[in-house]
Order: C-alpha cells, then sequence, then structure tokens
C-alpha cells in the first residue's frame, strides 16, 4: 500500500478555469494537479490522478484502489449531492477519505448543502479555491503520519 494518495475529480471539473471563475477560480485542473504533484514529490509520496464525467467511472476508480491506496482525496463534484454508489464505494473500500470542494457548498444554494460523501469521509475542506486542494493533501499527510 505504501504511501500512495489518489485525487478524484468528478463532473465538470475538466471544465475548470475555463468557466464560472468567479466561483471556481481561473486555475484549470491540470495546474492545481501539477501543484499537488510538486508537493507530493517533495513529500516523497506517490500521488495519482483521474477525472471523470461519470459515476460509474468513479466507482470502479474507487474499488481498483482498495490494497493499493492509502488515502483518497475526492471532489465528487455534483455527485456530492446525489451520489449513494460512490458513498458505498468509499465505505466499501475503507481507506481514508478527504472531501474537497473549491467552493464553500453551505453558503450556495440549499441542495449542496447536503453531502453524501461527508458521512464516510475523515474530514471535508470547502471554499478556498484551489487551494481546498493543497490543504486536502497537507490533510492526508498528517493522515499518513508525515
Ligand atoms: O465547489 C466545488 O468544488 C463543487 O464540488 C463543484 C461542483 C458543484 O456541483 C458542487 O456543488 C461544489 C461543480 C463543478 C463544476 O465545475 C465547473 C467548472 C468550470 C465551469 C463550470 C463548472
Amino acid at each position: 500500500m505504501g504511501n500512495k494518495i489518489l485525487v478524484l475529480n468528478g463532473p465538470n471539473l475538466n471544465l475548470l478555469g475555463e468557466r464560472e471563475p468567479d466561483i471556481y477560480g481561473t486555475k484549470s485542473l491540470h495546474e492545481i494537479e501539477r501543484e499537488v504533484s510538486e508537493l507530493a514529490g517533495k513529500a516523497g509520496v506517490q500521488i495519482e490522478f483521474f477525472q471523470s464525467n461519470h459515476e460509474g467511472e468513479l466507482v470502479d476508480k474507487i474499488q481498483q484502489a482498495r490494497g493499493v491506496v492509502s488515502c483518497i482525496i475526492i471532489n465528487p463534484a455534483a455527485f456530492t449531492h446525489t451520489s449513494v454508489a460512490i458513498r458505498d464505494a468509499l465505505s466499501a473500500v475503507k481507506i481514508p477519505v478527504i472531501e474537497v470542494h473549491l467552493s464553500n457548498i453551505y453558503g450556495r444554494e440549499d441542495f449542496r448543502h447536503r453531502s453524501y460523501i461527508a458521512g464516510v469521509a475523515r474530514g471535508q475542506i470547502a471554499g478556498f479555491g484551489a487551494y481546498s486542494y493543497i490543504l486536502a493533501f497537507q490533510a492526508a499527510l498528517h493522515l499518513l503520519g508525515k
């Protein structure tokens, strides 16, 4: 299992930086991943990134992480508020989960206030834009005892 961190991103996050910069910021997902990757290199941990617009692909990736990954950082995007399947997959693999959001979901529309993921996560970070991912990575290092 070693010290591998898996960073999962859900639907539409591939559009990051292109639209709605007032809500989600101006950095692309690739830029965010590059920054986190640099930190991982410095910390001597392995890191893998995966983005999908498809719920089932995210479920598959979570299942494949079993026995291979030590911590999952996930921004489930819209699936945060809908997906029992992703919650059940995260719960089944018994890998510590950190939920991350760019925006403060509690300051937005009511339907974003409920997260199906929060109950199976060790913790949640929301509202700091791209920096939420840096904070989530720091939290992952903490969970790995680094
Ligand atoms: O704040 C977050 O990170 C969210 O997970 C982002 C999701 C949203 O449904 C959640 O409520 C909160 C949406 C991601 C969509 O990303 C876009 C990026 C650029 C342009 C349009 C959408």
